[in-house]
């Protein structure tokens, strides 16, 4: 079956709340399989500064839905949580990111496997080692070479 990572991340109304609940809706989710979840990182914003710091954490899903229904999927889990979208980068109550649908390589209006920026942010490279540390980033080789381009971003595992 199909093996899928999704990155997971909040940073309004009490975020580690809002991320527990979100795997645990990753883990409900039919035809999907939740395989493993990191801990939860307290992370600095990326992009646009001047908002809390973000939750974030990675999940490894087998699934057998496609990768446009998993996507599909976690818009709705994005919007039962009450995710409304305004400014890019801004604040949110959740965000699920597909990051990687087995060795997948998309480009679509609505989907980019792997995530472009993935391996660029400390807050995906660093949970996604910890639970998939042998991983691969199809076209960008492997995930461990990828974590001294991050280590200079402001990232804590929280106990
Ligand atoms: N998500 C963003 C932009 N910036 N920064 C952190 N630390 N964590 C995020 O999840 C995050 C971000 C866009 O989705
Ligand atoms: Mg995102
Ligand atoms: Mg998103």
């Amino acid at each position: 079956m199909p093996r899928a990572f999704v990155a997971l991340g909040a940073n309004l109304d009490d975020p580690q709340v809002q991320v527990r609940a979100a795997l645990a809706e990753l883990a409900r989710l039919p035809q999907v399989t939740l395989v493993a979840a990191s801990s939860l990182y307290r992370t600095a914003p990326v992009g646009l500064a001047g908002q809390p710091d973000f939750i974030n954490a990675v999940a490894a899903l087998d699934t057998s839905l496609s990768p446009d229904d998993l996507l599909e999927a976690l818009f709705a889990i994005e919007r039962s949580f009450g995710r409304v979208r305004k400014e890019k980068n801004g604040p949110r109550t959740l965000d699920l990111d597909l990051l990687l649908y087995d060795s997948a390589i998309i480009d679509t209006a609505h989907l980019h496997l792997p995530h472009p920026r993935l391996h660029l942010r400390a807050f995906v490279v660093v949970p996604l080692t910890e639970i998939a540390p042998d991983c691969a980033i199809p076209g960008r080789g492997r995930l461990a070479a990828w974590l001294p381009a991050v280590a200079n971003q402001n990232i804590e595992r929280l106990p």
